[in-house]
Parts: C-alpha cells; structure tokens; sequence
C-alpha cells in the first residue's frame, strides 16, 4: 500500500466535499486517481487573461490527474477497442470519454482538458500547484508529495457549487531539496528535442527527482509519451506483455 501523508488524509477528511468524493469515485476505476479541489478565484487571480475560467470566484474547481495507475487500465480499453487503438491520440479519447461520462448529472460550469490547445488552454500546473495536489518545480514538473513527477494532468472542471474550506496550497517540492532536476534540465535543453534520438535525456529530469521514484512510468508508456511510439498499442505488443501490464498487482493498488 502506498502511504498517504497524514496531513493530506486530514486535509481530506475535513474538506473534501461531497461533489469532489463523487468524481473520484467515477473517475477513479479508470485510472484517473487523482483528484483535488481549489476555488475558481484562487486560479482565476494567479493565472494570465486568456487561461482564466468562466464562474464566481467561491464556485468549486476540480484538478484531475493519474499516476501509472492509468496506463494499465488505458491498455486494457485499447485491447477492447479497436476504434480507440485508431484515434489520433488514443489516450486523450480515453480521457476526454471517462471524464464525460464521470461528470454526466453534475451541475458542470466548464471542463478544459490540459490538452485543449488555445484558446481553450487551460494553466493546469498553476491549478494543481494552489490545489495542493502537486507543486510546480523549477524543472517545470509537477511534484506530488508521494508519486513525485510520476504523474500527468488532465482536466480542470468548475462546478456550479460553492467550495467549502480553504486553498491548502502544495508545499514547495524544491524547500530542503538538492534540486537534482535543475542539473538534468540542464542536459536536457543542451541536447534538445527530438523524439526519436534524444527522449530519454528528458526523461531524465522526471528520474532526477528523488521523490516517487517507486512510481516511476513502465518503459511502455514511456515509450508511448515521449517517443510517441504507437507501436505499444499495438495488439501483439499488448498479448505478448498481456498479464504483466494489463493486471492490476499490488503496486497499482492503493494509489488514489
Ligand atoms: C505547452 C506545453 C509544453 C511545451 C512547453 C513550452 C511552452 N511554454 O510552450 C513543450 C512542448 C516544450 C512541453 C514539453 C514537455 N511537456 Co508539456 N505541456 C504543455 C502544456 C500543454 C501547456 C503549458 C502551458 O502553456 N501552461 C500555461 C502557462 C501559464 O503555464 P506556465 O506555468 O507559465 O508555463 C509552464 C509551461 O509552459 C512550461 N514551460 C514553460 N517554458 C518552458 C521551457 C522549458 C524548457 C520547459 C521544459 C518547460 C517550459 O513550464 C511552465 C511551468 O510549468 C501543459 C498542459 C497544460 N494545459 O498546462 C503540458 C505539461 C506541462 N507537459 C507535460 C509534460 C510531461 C511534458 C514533457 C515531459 C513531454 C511529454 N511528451 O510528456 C516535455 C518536457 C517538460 C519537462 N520539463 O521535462 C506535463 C507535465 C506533467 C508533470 N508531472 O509535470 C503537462 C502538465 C501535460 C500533462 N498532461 O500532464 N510542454
């Protein structure tokens, strides 16, 4: 089981509003594991112009995110849909369609993906850093407290509902840290982009991180997320690796 900082499960208990609970719970059984609130006005005043959300400044926002907890379970749609495996980005389809599906009788004011482009665009790093969920690193990741860089961001959505308690903002990642990330970014700009020679020195800056280094993404969706390498989806790649990343062990277990 993976520990869950005592003050987190604090935080949780005491705020959490029952909407957020629901979302969760919807979203959680496809691996979007992540879920944390934040008041629409509280990102609204952090944030440039054309990123700001329609709504009061007191309406509910909600952070979406997974950890690896995701990519078995997206694998497993892939290998049920041969539609989806067709998409142009299949695991933003999976996303767009869970979350949809999780928000169908709640009274939705706006859902932004963190991969709709402009002007649909939306901060996703600053709503997660004043949500408490993850801080914004000086590598330009975000930190959870237990899964570390190991996560993505995926939605921003704002209820028609008002928050109740307050920001409980993330802690700063980089307070009392060596800041290994700063190094890799470093290595990382020197040798630039280029999916198909230089991706794994970018990978480097997540590794460089020593918070959740047992979270770490399998070489798969590594794969898959940096080199844009479909061939992972592929169907005899999903039979020929099938128990192993399509099972849920232990290690996918517990993560919220
Ligand atoms: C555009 C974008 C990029 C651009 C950034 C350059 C730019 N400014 O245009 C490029 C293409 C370079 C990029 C690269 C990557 N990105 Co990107 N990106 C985004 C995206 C879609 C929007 C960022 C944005 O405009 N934010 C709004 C402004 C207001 O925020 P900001 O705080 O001022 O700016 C942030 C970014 O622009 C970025 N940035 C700005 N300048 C630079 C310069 C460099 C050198 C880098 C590395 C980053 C960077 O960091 C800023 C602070 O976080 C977000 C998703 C989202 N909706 O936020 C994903 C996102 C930030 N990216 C992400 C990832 C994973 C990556 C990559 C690792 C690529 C990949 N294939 O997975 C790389 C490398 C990043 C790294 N540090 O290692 C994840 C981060 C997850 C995490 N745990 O932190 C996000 C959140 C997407 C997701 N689904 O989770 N990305």
């Amino acid at each position: 089981m993976d520990s869950v900082p005592p003050s987190d499960r604090l935080r949780d208990e005491a705020f959490r509003p029952a909407p957020l609970r629901l979302l969760a719970e919807r979203v959680g059984p496809a691996g979007l594991d992540l879920v944390a609130p934040l008041a629409l006005g509280s990102y609204n005043r952090e944030i440039p112009e054309e990123f700001r959300l329609p709504g009061a400044p007191d309406r509910l926002a909600l952070v979406v995110g997974n950890t690896r907890a995701l990519w078995p379970l997206f694998l497993e749609a892939i290998g049920r849909r041969p539609d989806l495996r067709r998409a142009s980005d299949p695991l933003d389809l999976y996303v767009e369609e869970s979350l949809t599906r999780a928000l169908e009788g709640l009274p939705v004011l706006e859902a932004r993906f963190a991969h709709d482009k402009p002007p649909r665009r939306v901060a996703i790093q600053r709503a997660a850093d004043l949500a408490g969920m993850a801080s914004l690193s000086p590598a330009h990741l975000s930190v959870h407290p237990v899964y570390g860089p190991w996560i993505a961001l995926r939605a921003m959505v704002v209820l028609d509902l008002p928050i109740s308690g307050p920001d409980w903002p993330a802690a700063p990642c980089w307070e009392g840290c060596q800041r290994p990330c700063m190094e890799a970014l470093e290595r990382a700009l020197e040798v630039g982009w280029d999916p198909e020679r230089t991706w794994r020195v970018w990978v480097g800056i997540r590794d460089a991180c020593p918070r959740g280094r047992a979270h770490r993404y399998p070489e798969d969706a590594l794969r898959y997320h940096y080199a844009g390498d479909r061939s992972v989806l592929a169907p005899e790649g999903l039979r020929a690796r099938g128990g192993r990343e399509a099972g849920s062990g232990p290690s996918f277990r517990g993560v919220r």
